[in-house]
């Protein structure tokens, strides 16, 4: 039986608490993860919180790969929008659910005359 990553939760986690709630566990995954000095995800917070994304028998050469792969701007950190563009790439079930998003995007809450 093939091992359960973080991101193997996701579309199950989008299914039942829809694109908030996913956006919520994203989040926290990130803050998990992250060095809370800097703010991001770097080498060392991620080598040091492996374990939480089912990477703890990566080498450090495969987590710093993982890294530049996701590195949008190129700093060798991972910001949360990186991480959670990461995490929709190594998720296929969750990048399809995401193109239904994108054609509803979310209805504002305004407040109606009579509240
Ligand atoms: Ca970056």
């Amino acid at each position: 039986m093939a091992a359960l990553h973080f991101q193997d939760f996701l579309p199950l986690i989008a299914h039942k608490r829809g694109r908030h709630g996913l956006l919520l566990e994203l989040c926290n995954g990130f803050r998990l993860l992250m060095d809370r000095r800097k703010g991001l995800i770097t080498l060392d917070s991620l080598r040091t919180n492996s374990a939480l994304l089912g990477v703890q028998d990566f080498t450090r050469d495969d987590l710093l790969c993982m890294i530049a792969k996701a590195d949008l701007d190129g700093d060798g950190a991972l910001s949360l929008l990186e991480f959670c563009v990461l995490m929709f790439r190594l998720s296929p079930d969750l990048m399809q659910r995401s193109s239904f998003w994108l054609h509803r995007p979310p209805q504002p809450h305004l407040p109606t005359s009579s509240s």
